[in-house]
Order: C-alpha cells, then structure tokens, then sequence
C-alpha cells in the first residue's frame, strides 16, 4: 500500500489551472466576492469551526479544477493508504499512523499483521495513572515530596508540540508547573534549572531515538546537577523517559515504571498525540489531554469522509497549492489572534517546512516545480504592530491565515471585542485596500494643502486584493485545538500528495545530526581536518580562545 506517484503538472487539470490564471491573475476578490452566486460554498461550517475562504483570488472555476486536481493526483486512494497502515514514509520504510494514538477505540490498524489499537490505548492509561499519581502526589520524589515542577528534555517534533500546546492551554493548567529544556546551549538547561528545586522537580527525557545530541547532553547536565544536590538514587525517582530505544533508557537508570513506550510508525513532529504529549497531560491534567486526542480525532474522521468541496484541510491545502504553484507566492503567515497561541507558528514551521520541504519527487526525479511554503508569522495584534506592514503595502503577496476565537478565556476579559475587531478590520482591510480617491479626501478632510496631498497620497494608498482565510472557532479549548493542529496536519498531508514528494521523512535534519559530531570530535581533540578554507579559518579563530 505505498502512494501513487503521479506528477502534477503532467495532469489535465493542471493544465486548466494554468490557463484559468491568466484569467483570475488581475481580478480583484473584492469584485469575486460580489459576483458570487453561491456565497455559501466559499464558507465551511464544521463543529464549532467558522471557516471562511471568500477573500480569496478564486471563483467557482478555480475552486472545482483545484478539486480536480486533487482527485487526478488520486489524494481518495492516499488518505485511504494513510489512515489503514499503508507504508507512505517509503524512504523509511514506515507507516505513518499519527491518527491511530488519537484513536476513539473504535477503529482496528493492522501493522505487521497486529491491530496497534490494543497496545495504543494500553500507552494511554498509562499516561493517565502517571499523570493522576504525579498531580495527586502518589509519586513522590527522593525526599518524599510531591512534586511541583516538570521539565521537558527533547528538541523539534520531541520539544515544539508539547510547548506549543502546553503554552497554548495554559488557562488549562493543573498545579504542576511547566519547563521546556531544547537547546544543545548549556546556558538555556543551566537558566531553566537554577530556580529550580530538585526535591521537587520531575524531568521527562523526550527522545525517540535516546540518540539526539541536544537532549542526551541536557538529560546528563541535569542528572549530574541532580546527583550533586541529592543523590545517585534520586535518578530513579526524578527522570521518566519517552522513547523507542529501551536499551539507551535502561543504561541512563530510568525506572521502568517511569519508561513510556512509542512506534516507529509515528514521526517526531507528529508525535504529540503520543507519549511525547507527556508533559502535556502532566501540565494540563489527563482529561483535558484526552480532550485534545478527541479534537484531533473528530478532524480525522472530517477528513476522511467529507467530499473535498467541503473537506476543510483538502480546500486549505488547495488554496496553498495555488498561491505557491500559480501565483509564485514564496511564503504563507500564520496569525492567531490569542496570545495563548504564540508558538503555533513555530510549530507549524516544523511541521510544514521538515514535511513538505522536498525537491525529489516519488518518482526519485528532481521536481521542476515549487514544492514546501516558507511559514512564519505571530500573533495578532502584535504583529500589527510589526511585520503588518510589508503584508500590506510590499512587493511580496502573502496569503495569510487568520484564527480567532467568538469567546475569551477568562470571565472578567474585557477587551476581546477590541482584539476580535482588529481580527476583522484587518483582513478587510487586506482585502479592500484603500483607494487613491479616499485618501486624497482624507487627507483634504485632515485640512492638507493640495501640494502636500498630492506628495503624500502615493505612500497611504493600499492596493488590496491580499488574500486571506479566516477560521472563527468558538472558544480554544483542548479539544478546539486537537483540531485546529490535526487540520493542520492533514494540509501538509494533501500538499505532499499532490505535489508528489514524500512528506514523512527528514534527511536534511539528519544530516546536521552527522555533520556536528564530526566537527565536535575534531574540536575537542583540538585538530582540525580538512574543511573547505572558510570553515578552517572559523574553527581556528574558535580554538585560539
Ligand atoms: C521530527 C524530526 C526531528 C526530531 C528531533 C528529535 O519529525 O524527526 O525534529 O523530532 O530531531 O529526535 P528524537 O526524538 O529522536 O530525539
């Protein structure tokens, strides 16, 4: 059950799409919007998601060739293979069943001939005991106290979904308290630990492989640190461990207990559904980590069964495909109008940028075609005040995302109708632009003189016609953001079908995972080999210290 290879370009409907640019290349979405006959196809209603695609530079046309181009690139046939253990991850020789640790128990997933079902939801009680016995304090730490503190030792896929979701649910928060350790810089684990109490400090090492540099370097750091306040024995008490290598976890004296298993068939930035997500259900309890599986579940079982005019990660993908494909834009921004929200674009950079950032296709032939987008982004209103400028008045055509929410955390907020009307009047706005006519009117209105006016009008007129989506969701919740992730996920996931590459596998983060211990071994044995010259000096100039 491997995917199809089919090359998209080389498609009817790609070809159609070519030609419909040239049609819909200068029209403007506010005169689209207008003309629609059917408003209501361009706005997806799904559970409590709002998701409204109007301001987009597409009609009808656009949207069912964009369909079809899905369809002749057979995406039917690869969320089929997806979600039933087919081996799509082909370099790796791997499923890719990130959906089935969401699972609602009711589905059965065959690998190797085994249902994983059984063994998925065994993993999941047992995260629910460890997080019930640590926040009731049934687990106690060397000294016999409750513990009050968790960190988190992992980098990428084993590091930014936790964070991001841990940041994100905040308001969600059980007693214990949250820590996120990453970075191979000693000074980012020494920062983190020097305020905290190791009688009272839970760490969880995150590492799929137990190799990564980063985090093995960290988890020693601290356990020497925790050694030198308490004692060897402590370690057993204070480190649990997530991981596929049993035999690394065992040498660096991890309680068994304390051991929580994970599959080769989940990749790392897919992973917080899993085990991984251990910090999360610790900081936010289990219940609402059960939450965030079932969001993301419900998003699964959208994706699978609605048709692809209504599917929502397969119009979303659509539209990316044809800003990157036809329109030759180079990045997409991500703003989520909820401070929460502030790592979701770093999350998303990972998750789209590693997946989808390829330029082989599944043929093993160079793509002659724009493959991954650049993702960035922050959130509103900050970034109004930032990089809101160049989206608005540059030379470069960035399709955003907007996500806001109908109703705020807290009871006492009293300023979200002014953080939700900026979320409106700015894609408006993007959408709109502003005219020569009024701003010449303004500025006469302001009481300028006509020489004045007529130097200035050319810098405050807005072309418009930037295309945005908006997703209106009630309220960010666990299970919201299972979703809203998910939905995500499920993007990347149609963009790599139909441009043909192959989204699992990371060989460029493998690679810098060879090149920097080659160099270390050369730093510290103080002898330098043959680097190309620029390099050679650089490392000289860093040993002459
Ligand atoms: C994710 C990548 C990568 C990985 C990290 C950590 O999909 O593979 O970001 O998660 O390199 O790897 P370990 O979990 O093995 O430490």
């Amino acid at each position: 059950m491997s995917l199809k290879k089919i090359n998209p370009i080389k498609t009817k409907s790609w070809n159609k799409l070519k030609a419909h640019f040239n049609e819909i290349e200068n029209k403007e979405i506010k005169n689209l919007l207008s003309s629609r006959s059917n408003p209501s196809s361009f706005s997806l209603e799904w559970n409590d998601f709002n998701i409204d695609i109007s301001k987009n530079r597409v009609d009808n046309t656009t949207l069912n060739l964009l369909i079809d181009l899905a369809k002749e690139c057979k995406l039917d046939d690869a969320i089929f293979k997806q979600f039933n253990g087919g081996i799509i991850n082909e370099t790796e020789k791997r499923e890719v069943l990130h959906t089935a640790i969401r699972t609602d128990g009711n589905e059965k997933i065959n690998v190797d001939g085994q249902n994983v079902i059984p063994s998925i939801l065994e993993t999941r009680s047992k995260i629910e005991s460890f997080t019930n016995d640590v926040i009731s304090g049934n687990i106690k730490g060397y000294n016999n106290k409750p513990f009050t503190d968790v960190v988190n030792i992992g980098i990428g896929g084993s590091d930014l979904g936790p964070v991001m979701v841990v940041e994100g649910l905040k308001y969600y928060s059980s007693r214990l308290k949250p820590h996120f350790v990453s970075n191979v810089d000693g000074d980012h684990v020494l920062e983190i630990i020097k305020d905290l109490n190791p009688e009272t400090t839970l760490f969880v090492i995150v590492s799929k492989t137990f190799t990564t540099q980063e985090t093995i370097s960290n988890a020693n750091t601290i356990k020497d640190w925790l050694v030198s306040k308490l004692n060897d024995s402590a370690v057993s008490k204070h480190f649990a461990a997530v991981s596929t290598n049993l035999t690394e976890i065992k040498k660096f004296g991890i309680n068994p207990k304390m051991v929580f298993s994970m599959n080769d068939w989940v990749g790392g930035r897919f992973s917080l559904w899993s085990s991984v997500g251990l910090s999360i259900s610790l900081a936010i309890g289990y219940d609402n980590f059960n939450k965030l599986l079932t969001g993301a579940n419900k998003m699964d079982k959208h994706f699978q069964k609605t048709e692809f005019k209504n599917n929502i990660p397969v119009v979303l993908a659509l539209l990316s495909i044809w800003y990157n494909n036809f329109f030759k834009c180079e990045t997409e921004a991500v703003i989520p109008y909820t401070q929460y929200l502030n790592r979701l674009p770093a999350y998303l950079q990972q998750a789209i940028m590693e997946s989808n950032g390829k330029s082989i296709d599944r043929n093993g032939n160079p793509v002659d075609y724009q493959t991954g987008n650049i993702i960035w982004g922050d959130t509103g209103t900050n970034s109004q005040h930032a990089f809101f400028q160049l989206i608005h008045q540059g030379t470069k055509l960035i399709p955003c995302d907007f996500i806001g929410f109908k109703k705020p955390l807290f009871k006492e907020n009293t300023q979200h109708d002014k953080l939700m009307s900026n979320f409106f009047a700015q894609t408006e706005a993007l959408m709109m632009g502003k005219s020569e006519k009024a701003v010449v009117e303004e500025l006469i209105k302001m009481g300028l003189d006509e020489s004045d006016v007529n130097s200035l009008k050319a810098y405050k007129v807005f072309e418009g016609n930037r295309p945005t989506n908006t997703l209106l969701i009630d309220q960010l919740s666990p299970e919201s953001l299972g979703s809203l992730i998910a939905m995500y996920e499920h993007k990347i996931f149609v963009q790599g079908v139909i441009w043909n590459i192959y989204s699992y596998d990371q060989w460029g983060v493998e690679l810098g995972k060879q090149l920097a211990s080659k160099v270390l071994q050369e730093i510290e044995n103080k002898k330098i080999s043959n680097h190309d010259s620029s390099t050679n000096s650089l490392l000289k100039s860093y040993l002459s210290n």
